[in-house]
């Protein structure tokens, strides 16, 4: 029986990963925080399942441990401070979680358990201002953002331990991937989540920053198949996952509400944009500059043709499937 061990794996994809590598067999151990209040998070409904270590990827001591009990055939890095909007707020927490916390992390693996495999979950965020459309592994990065920096270094040390150690690492530059498990404050949660309310009579109105930054939106649950196929190749290497198509936030906007049955109208521009419930005429989406950010990554678009036929990964949620199955579980939930 093969063991993984999985950092974040409380998070989005760390649950998704974990159904995924308990239906292959696998024994999955998972690095969770110490918090006040016990909170396994989006991996509740199968912590029976799961072998917990408390460590934190600012401490390698306990990653040493952690690897130590667990003695893994393959190690996920997906643990981060990931949003992207608190990294100005907390740039030094996010270095040492995102930039350094990965050196801890590949250090313990050196040192214990050299011949595990490794996956850092690197991210679009680091093609930033992108230099070219659409965005491959061999697009110049240009981060943006406290986070993109700080997964920059994530994605060079990766790189630098495989060249420097031989150590089996491999880094996903995965586009934005959502799903019924996201966050609240991420843009598409948000607003499904808002949609769901709305409709429901339980929110008046979604304030939202800039709604013309474009993303390259799939589904957790396929992206989180592309970070153990790239595990299971016989040399690691580094691959761009994504869907190939891009959209503003104001298209998911309109795709929450219709996926809701609401027809909404666009006026007016910029910061005094809004949107109307074309039934009853009232504001249910508006512009708040509070959400902009101090610099924004304005499109990303991959190209995922490496990863297609290197790994034969493929999309399989389609957008209008990410957003219908978001805004469904969302209304659920409300009522
Ligand atoms: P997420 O839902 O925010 O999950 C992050 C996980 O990291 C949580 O389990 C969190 O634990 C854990 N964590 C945070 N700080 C930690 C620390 N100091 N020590 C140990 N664990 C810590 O993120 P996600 O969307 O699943 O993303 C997974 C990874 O992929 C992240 O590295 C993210 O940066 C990267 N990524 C995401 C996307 C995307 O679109 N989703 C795209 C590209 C790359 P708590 O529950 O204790 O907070
Ligand atoms: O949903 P977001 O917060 O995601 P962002 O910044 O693209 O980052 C996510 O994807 C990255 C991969 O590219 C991951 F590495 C990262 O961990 C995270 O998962 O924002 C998406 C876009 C931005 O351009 C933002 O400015 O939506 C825009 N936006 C407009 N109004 C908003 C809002 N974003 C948020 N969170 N909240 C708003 O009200």
């Amino acid at each position: 029986m093969k063991k993984a061990l999985i950092t974040g794996i409380t998070g989005q994809d760390g649950s998704y990963l974990a159904e995924l590598l308990l239906s292959k067999g696998y024994e999955v151990y998972g690095i969770m925080r110490r918090k006040s209040v016990v909170d396994y998070g989006n991996v509740d409904h199968i912590k029976d399942r799961i072998q917990f270590i408390y460590a934190d990827m600012t401490d390698y001591v306990s990653l040493v441990n952690a690897v130590k009990k667990a003695m893994p055939d393959e190690v996920y890095n997906l643990a981060a401070q990931s949003f992207v909007a608190t990294s100005w707020e907390q740039p030094i927490a996010t270095a040492d979680i995102d930039a350094v916390g990965v050196t801890n992390i590949l250090e313990a693996i050196k040192l214990i358990k050299p011949d595990a495999r490794f996956y850092q979950a690197s991210t679009s965020e680091m093609f930033g201002l992108v230099q070219e459309v659409p965005q491959t592994e061999k697009t110049p990065f240009y981060p943006r953002s406290p986070y993109g920096v700080a997964k920059l270094y994530g994605h060079w040390i990766t790189k630098n331990y495989r060249e420097s150690f031989g150590l089996f690492a491999c880094s996903g530059i995965l586009f934005n991937h959502e799903s019924e498990r996201r966050g609240l404050e991420f843009v598409t949660r948000k607003i499904t989540n808002a949609v769901a309310k709305i409709k429901t009579g339980h929110q008046e109105c979604l304030e939202l920053g800039n709604m013309e930054a474009k993303r390259d939106w799939g589904h957790s649950q396929d992206y989180v198949r592309a970070m153990w196929l790239m595990l299971q190749q016989d040399t690691p290497d580094d691959y761009v996952i994504a869907t190939g198509e891009t959209r503003t936030v104001r298209e998911f906007v309109d795709a929450a509400f219709q996926a809701a049955g609401m027809e909404i109208e666009w006026h007016g521009k910029g910061v005094e944009e809004y949107a109307v419930n074309t039934q009853d005429g009232k504001t249910v989406v508006k512009v708040n500059p509070h959400f902009f950010r101090p610099a924004e990554v304005e499109l990303l678009l991959g190209s995922p043709k490496k990863a297609e036929e290197a790994l034969g990964w493929k999309r399989e949620i389609p957008f209008d499937e990410l957003v219908t199955r978001m805004v469904a579980n969302d209304l659920e939930l409300v009522k």
